[in-house]
């Protein structure tokens, strides 16, 4: 879709299925914006093929290829800034970024963690979250910031722990929440109700309050 509507550029690792529903919730005029490019550090993304299939131009800039992480964030930052983005969608992005990348992008980058924030940052959430003996887990909705996993909370949805889940129960639970939760925040976005004023979350002009601080 092109036209008025902001500008996405969405980074990716693997499946891909977060940018289906993203994909899918602009299809249905939910977003009204203008998918400008998929970026994956993985050429072998499955998630690839669904950006190509919805005429998204889709591009890989492979860490691998890269001596240092910093050379890495210039080059996707080049990538992603050729596509002049109101913002930058973290969509199961599986690389840590460094101060000078998210400094160019702050308010401007959102990432989905699948836990229920600040519970369990960083990898294997669910796996953590059935060992921690949990009752609730879920995912939540962030700004990016220097943080990793840290930044202000956007919106988070819960669920249960059941008693008989594996980590894989459990990321199918989480991931129907994701789907509905991330893009209903890049909506809110693309709407002009959402921003990051201060360090603080604004949604239509009042401070989001901090959820999960209690976990
Ligand atoms: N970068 C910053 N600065 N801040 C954040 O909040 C970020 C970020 C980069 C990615 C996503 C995050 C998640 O939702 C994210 C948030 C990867 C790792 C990680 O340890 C941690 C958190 C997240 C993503 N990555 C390993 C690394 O060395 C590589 C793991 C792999 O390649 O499989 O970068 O969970
Ligand atoms: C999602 O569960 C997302 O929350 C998580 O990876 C999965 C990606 O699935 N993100 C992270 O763990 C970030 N480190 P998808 O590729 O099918 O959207």
């Amino acid at each position: 879709m092109t036209g008025a509507g902001k500008r996405l550029v969405v980074l990716i690792s693997g499946r891909g299925s977060n940018l289906q529903a993203i994909i899918e919730a602009n299809r249905q005029g939910r977003l009204r914006a203008d998918l400008a490019a998929v970026i994956s550090n993985n050429s072998g993304a499955a998630g690839l093929r669904y950006a190509r299939d919805a005429g998204i131009p889709a591009e890989v800039i492979d860490h691998r290829a890269f001596s240092t992480r910093e050379a890495f964030d210039d080059a996707l930052q080049q990538a992603i800034d050729r596509h002049r983005p109101d913002l930058v969608v973290l969509a199961g992005f599986m690389r840590i970024l460094g101060r000078r990348f998210i400094d160019h992008y702050v308010g401007r980058m959102i990432n989905i963690h699948p836990s229920l924030l600040p519970r369990f940052t960083g990898l294997n959430t669910h796996r953590r979250a059935i060992e921690a003996g949990a009752r609730e887990h879920g995912a939540t909705v962030h700004f990016v910031t220097h943080d990793v996993d840290g930044g202000p909370h956007i919106i988070q949805a819960r669920v249960p722990v059941l008693p008989d889940d594996t980590p894989e129960s459990l990321a199918q639970r989480v991931l129907e929440q994701e789907h509905r939760i991330f893009p209903l925040a890049i909506s809110w976005f693309c709407q002009n109700r959402l921003s990051l004023h201060n360090g603080k979350v604004l949604l239509d002009r009042a401070i989001r309050p901090e959820q999960g601080l209690s976990g």
